[in-house]
């Protein structure tokens, strides 16, 4: 009955109708909120939180590896790079229109950022040094964010979910091109083979701070599941992204710089040493390696690109269709 309700409400979205669902039932239904249904406040309030975090996320993540566009090894890796980094762009972009369903403006979001009152991923404060922090990237903290983001393909609010689909498929190319990069350079010269090694040695811990503080510590994790916007716990994603990445460091020839890993046989999953969330707090309260280069960078290419939107808004307006009763 209830999946009833969910499948009734999908296929009158498709048809770009929607009957009004409570909020509750669409919820037990496991279908999908759109942005004219009635929704709690809090509920729209978190999500615009957690979307516009992502959104930031995404076009802040442009810079590490927008960094190393003009150093490319090659013409070949040099095109792969700007394609993903677009694609990020693009992201972005999917995100703040998912925000803007919600009912507040981009420019809004935006001077939340530069202002420092909304967050981005701590991962993107961390510096790119060499060619081989692109390809840890791209497997590591892509590589994460798949899998954070594929059940977020499930969240209940369904202009979010929606836009999680193409971006995780954007992502898992990502993180292919991260893992070939990674496995050219350990397949190579002895210099080659100590560039990925120190690269991944510093981007996984990182990686794993991705995932947000442990379960007991995170304060919007038991609402947010209860709302099926979050669908498993930080600290649930962090250990399925450690089981899928020890075996693909053994197929890189790769060591991770933890000690403590060893399969569980009883638990059925890899155990793994402790993480210092002490830095995670540090990095996301803007003491990170690089949080300030990154913003200030952020803002001074808002601030350069005004004229572009400038332009934009004339050029729409000069083109806008004349409403009715118009002369
Ligand atoms: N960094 O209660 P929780 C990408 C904050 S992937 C900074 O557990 P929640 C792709 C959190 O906001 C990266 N802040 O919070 C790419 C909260 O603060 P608030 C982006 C963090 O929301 C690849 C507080 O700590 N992905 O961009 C972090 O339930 C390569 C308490 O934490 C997403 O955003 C952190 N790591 O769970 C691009 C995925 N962790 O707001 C370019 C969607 C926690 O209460 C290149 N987001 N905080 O003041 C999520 O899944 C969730 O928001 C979590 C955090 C899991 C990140």
């Amino acid at each position: 009955m209830l999946h009833d309700v969910a499948r009734d409400a999908d296929i009158c979205h498709i048809l770009g109708y929607r009957r009004p669902v409570a909020f509750d039932d669409l919820l037990a239904g496991d279908g999908r909120v759109e942005p004219r249904d009635e929704m709690p406040e809090g509920y729209r309030r978190t999500l615009v939180r957690q979307i516009a975090q992502h959104a930031h996320s995404e076009i802040i993540g442009m810079q590490p590896e927008g960094n190393w566009i003009s150093r490319a090894p090659s013409l070949r890796r040099k095109a792969i790079l700007m394609a993903k980094v677009q694609d990020e762009a693009g992201h972005g972009l999917y995100l703040y229109a998912a925000a803007e369903t919600l009912g507040v403006d981009r420019a809004d979001l935006l001077d939340q950022l530069h202002t420092g009152r909304q967050k981005y991923s701590s991962i993107f404060n961390y510096p790119t040094l060499t060619w081989a922090d692109v390809g840890a990237i791209g497997w590591l903290v892509d590589g994460a964010a798949i899998v954070n983001q594929v059940p977020l393909c499930r969240c209940s609010y369904g202009p979010y979910a929606r836009a999680m689909v193409r971006i995780c498929k954007e992502e898992s190319f990502h993180q292919r091109q991260g893992f070939e990069i990674l496995h050219t350079l350990s397949h190579g010269s002895p210099a080659q083979q100590r560039m990925a090694q120190d690269a991944v040695d510093r981007y996984w811990w990182p990686a794993l701070m991705m995932f947000g503080p442990p379960d007991d510590d995170s304060p919007n994790s038991a609402q947010s599941m209860a709302w099926g916007i979050k669908r498993f716990s930080n600290d649930d994603l962090r250990q399925r992204f450690v089981d899928m990445t020890v075996p693909q460091a053994q197929a890189l020839g790769l060591t991770l710089p933890d000690p403590q890993i060893a399969w569980n046989e009883d638990r059925g999953h890899y155990d793994f040493g402790p993480i210092d969330f002490t830095e995670l707090a540090e990095v996301i309260k803007g003491n990170g390696p690089c949080n300030q280069q990154r913003l200030a960078h952020k803002v001074q290419a808002h601030e350069d690109g005004a004229w572009v939107r400038e332009a934009a808004s004339a050029y729409a307006a000069k083109h806008a269709r004349p409403t009715e009763g118009a002369a």
